[in-house]
């Protein structure tokens, strides 16, 4: 029998892309007999394409990007990495087809709510926060999106789940019914600037997430973000502050994070303490996904727990070694700058040896200058854009070109002293070197566990 079709009345569907997601998109449309033509650049050899390829109702135009639409189509279901101004994506807009994301054919098939977390940074660690808290208090969850769980494979399920999604600027672009009864954004900051035409086009993006919501709705905003904190948004706005309280949200008092809402009394959410993850943009990111939670009905001990039982994403600061007093740190999701600024401030001044570069997305790295001044003992430089950091940190530190991450371990190791750190947090994309971040931070932890010493964290 032929599975609902809720909302499109597509027959023929092109889907772009075929990492992740393309296929999940692929697959949601054939368990729905929707003839597809699945297009990517790579080889066949290179593609997983999850018995697509035996497919009579898959047509696979593979190794190469078309230049326009080939056929007629009900639609194109673009996967986040491709981007819109792709010749067959600006051909089927001239044409009047539509352009959707995976995440929107997705979401009218779930068969539950959906929470959605995005921002610069801080939202992978944010969705699986949230889903922890949720799931502590007893709700079914499903953590995906961006995280690398695409939403399209987690359609077939029991029902009541909470969908807990993590969303990037590519996947809300093309965005339209989609909406979270809860949604937060973290914080802007440049990134994706390659991608993006502008600052205003990124942040257009990101705002989407709270375009469909409704007065019901809860949209979690960070108040000391001031681009963040004024985003208007039809959903009753709830903030969290490290810095000063809110009336509405949640906030630092001391040692405490304390909920506020009106027209009840202040109560203890967490506690600083309570969290194993360290710095104060992961309190940040737990406070929003304390918010997130509790808009859908978690209770506060159990938010307390969730959050407190969370040991932290990998590649995300996370301490893979201490090596003779020395502790080593991947972060390799620290993928542009406001990422690594962020890391550093957890870290004592003038203690981090720090391993920076990689591709440039775009955007001004002297914003770094001041923190990785204050932080940094010494930075070691790596890949294309070595030569644009030592032109952006201007003499501010010491320095070397160490071209690659052997070279840069092996550099740090030899300088690090007990007390010190030394920390991989790029500020820039991977794909010079690596075929994604994950390869590059399982490279520098393989190198340090090279070098002994006893496990991290
Ligand atoms: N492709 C083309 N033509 C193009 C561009 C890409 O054919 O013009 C093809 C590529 O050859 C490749 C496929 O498209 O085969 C790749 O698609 P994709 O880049 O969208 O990758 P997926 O495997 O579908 O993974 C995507 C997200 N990738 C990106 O946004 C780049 C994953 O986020 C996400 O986890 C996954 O969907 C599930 O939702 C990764 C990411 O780097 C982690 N995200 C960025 C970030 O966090 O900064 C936004």
């Amino acid at each position: 029998m032929k599975a609902p079709w809720s909302r499109h009345d597509w027959n023929r569907v092109l889907v772009y892309g075929l990492g992740v997601s393309g296929v999940a998109a692929a697959l949601l449309l054939r368990a729905r007999e929707v003839a597809i033509t699945a297009v990517d650049r790579r080889p066949l050899d290179k593609l997983d394409l999850d018995g697509l390829e035996g497919d009579p109702g898959v047509e696979l135009l593979v190794g190469g990007d078309p230049q326009t639409l080939p056929g007629d189509f009900d639609g194109v279901v673009l996967s986040p990495g491709v981007a819109m101004d792709q010749p067959l994506v600006r051909d089927a807009r001239r044409r009047g087809v539509p352009v959707i994301s995976e995440v929107e054919l997705a979401f009218p098939f779930l068969n539950g709510p959906a929470v959605a977390i995005t921002g610069s940074n801080g939202k992978s660690t944010t969705t699986a926060l949230a889903g922890a808290a949720l799931r502590a208090s007893g709700f079914r969850v499903e953590v995906c999106g961006n995280i690398g769980v695409p939403l399209a494979s987690r359609v077939e399920g029991e029902e009541g789940r909470i969908f807990v999604v993590e969303l990037s600027s590519f996947q809300l672009e093309s965005v339209d019914t989609f909406r979270p009864r809860a949604a937060a954004l973290l914080n802007l900051s440049a990134d994706h600037l390659d991608r993006h035409r502008d600052f205003a086009s990124y942040q257009a993006a990101k705002e989407r997430i709270f375009a469909r919501q409704e007065e019901g709705d809860v949209a979690v905003l960070n108040a000391d973000d001031p681009r963040v904190a004024s985003i208007a948004a039809r959903a009753r706005r709830r903030f969290f502050s490290r810095l000063r309280p809110v009336d509405d949200g949640c906030y630092v008092d001391g040692e405490r994070v304390v909920e506020a809402s009106p027209g009840a009394q202040p109560i203890e959410l967490f506690r600083a303490g309570d969290l194993q993850l360290v710095g104060p943009h992961n309190l940040e990111n737990a406070m929003a996904a304390a918010l997130v939670a509790r808009s859908m009905g978690a209770d506060s001990a159990a938010v307390r727990s969730g959050l407190a039982a969370f040991a932290g994403l990998p590649h995300r600061l996370e301490r893979v070694a201490t090596i003779g007093g020395v502790d080593w740190y991947n972060d390799s999701k620290g993928t542009n700058p406001d990422a690594t600024e962020r890391s550093l401030a957890g870290f004592a001044d003038r203690s981090v040896h720090l391993i920076l570069g990689g591709r440039h997305k775009g955007g001004d790295l002297a914003v770094l200058r001041a923190t990785v001044a204050a932080k940094a003992r010494r930075v070691y430089l790596i890949g294309e854009a070595a030569d644009l950091f030592e032109r952006a940190l201007g003499g501010s530190v010491e320095h070397e070109h160490s071209g690659d991450l052997e070279r840069a371990v092996a550099a740090a190791h030899g300088r690090a002293r007990p007390g010190e750190v030394v920390l991989l947090s790029p500020a820039c994309a991977s794909f010079d070197q690596y075929e994604r971040f994950e390869r590059r931070g399982e490279h520098f932890t393989a190198l340090v566990r090279e070098l002994g010493g006893e496990e991290g964290g």
